[in-house]
Order: C-alpha cells, then structure tokens, then sequence
C-alpha cells in the first residue's frame, strides 16, 4: 500500500482529486498554514506534507489539478497512493453527476483497488449545501466503495471545520485493515446501545 509501513520513511502518500473548484487547494492551504489563500485553478499540482500524531506516519498529499484536460494526469499518482481524498462540492448540485463519473472512474484502478477513500463533502457553510447522507446517495458511494474502507466527512475548507477529522480518519483507514475497522465499529456501537440494523448500516458506510 504505497510507502506507508516502510519504516524508515514513515511517510504516506495520500492523493487528493476531485472536481476543479471543489475546494482542494484551499483546504490544503487551510489545514497546512490555517490560512485563507486565495487561490487561481491548479496548474499542474500542488503538494505539502502535514504532521499527524507521533504513532502514525506524515502525510505527503497531492492536490491535482481538476481541470477537465488535468484529469488524464491523475493517473500517474496512483502508484504510490497509500490514501485517496476525493472533495466534493456540497453546493454545486448541478456538477454532482461530474464528480460520480470521476470518482467511479478513478476507483476503477486496479492500482487504487484496496485503497482506502474520505471522501470530503465540503462547502457545508453554503446555505443548500447537501448533507453526507444526501450526497452518499447521489455519489452511489455504498456500491462502488463496496469492499474497501470509506468514510465521507462534511467540511468547509473556509472555516476549516471537519478537515482534521476528514485527514485524521484517511490516516486511521490507512493504519487499520478492513476488518478491524468493522470490529472497531461494532464494539463502538453494542457500548451505546445500538440495534443491529444500524451497526449493518454502519458498516456498509464504512464509517
Ligand atoms: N464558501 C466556501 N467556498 C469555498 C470552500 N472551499 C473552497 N471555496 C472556494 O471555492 C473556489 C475554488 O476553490 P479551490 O481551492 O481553488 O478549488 P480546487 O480547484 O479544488 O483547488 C475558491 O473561490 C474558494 O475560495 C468552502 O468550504 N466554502
Ligand atoms: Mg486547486
């Protein structure tokens, strides 16, 4: 899975894709720096590390350019990506059906079959912005994530609220197998009393 567990580089390649104006550079630059940039379409890429905690190792992440004629070029970083993050415009109804082609197609990889996917519902501070459960629906993110570990994570790259937890739960995908995860949720969910109808759920979501 890319280079994450080669001990001496403790370093993981996650890969951030998504639509043109989805948001990439700016959570980037938000969660990096916690600053506002204002930012020109990406050219080519963009890529910074980011530190996590001592246990797991840093992140290298990738934005590519989501420019229609960039798109070919995603493939190239497929390779090495031990986590992929796909950020969507939760706003943006109109390019949804855009971005589940994309994100179907970019999943179709065999080289990207048994990497782990967050995909980021940003621009939740928009008044008509979807909710996760929305856009699970129109991403059909059940079907085409089945048998690899996914989450989506509501976000807004403006204020920043819900990026840690979207970059922190790609790191924890990447460090826990499938069905550790699952384990992990169950155990979670019988301490709080949930039916098993909603654990099943659950881990269909891969939350
Ligand atoms: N309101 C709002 N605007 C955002 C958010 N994230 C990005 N934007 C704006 O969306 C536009 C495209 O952002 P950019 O980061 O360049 O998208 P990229 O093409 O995916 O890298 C810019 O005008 C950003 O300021 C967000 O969470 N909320
Ligand atoms: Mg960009």
């Amino acid at each position: 899975m890319g280079t994450y567990g080669s001990r001496a580089q403790k370093q993981a390649q996650v890969l951030m894709l998504g639509l043109d104006g989805s948001g990439k550079t700016t959570l980037l630059y938000k969660l990096k720096y916690n600053e506002s940039v204002v930012t020109v379409p990406t050219v080519g890429f963009n890529v910074e590390t980011l530190d996590t905690d001592r246990s797991s190792p840093r992140l290298t992440v990738w934005d590519v350019g989501g420019q229609r004629r960039m798109r070919p070029h995603w493939r190239h970083h497929y390779t090495d990506t031990a986590g992929l993050v796909f950020v969507v415009d939760s706003s943006d109804e109109r390019r949804l059906n855009e971005a589940r082609k994309e994100l179907h197609r970019v999943l179709r990889y065999d080289s990207l079959k048994d990497v782990p996917v967050v995909v980021l519902a940003n621009k939740q501070d928009l008044p008509g912005a979807l909710n996760p459960e929305e856009l699970c629906l129109k991403l059909d993110l059940r079907r085409v994530c089945e048998g690899r570990a996914w989450f989506i994570q509501p976000c807004s790259a403006t204020t920043g609220m819900g990026l840690e937890e979207g970059f922190r739960r790609i790191v924890y995908l990447m460090k826990t197998p499938l069905k550790q995860t699952q384990e992990d949720i169950k155990v979670k969910m019988r301490s709080k009393g949930f039916s098993i109808t909603a654990m099943k759920q659950a881990l269909l979501c891969g939350s």
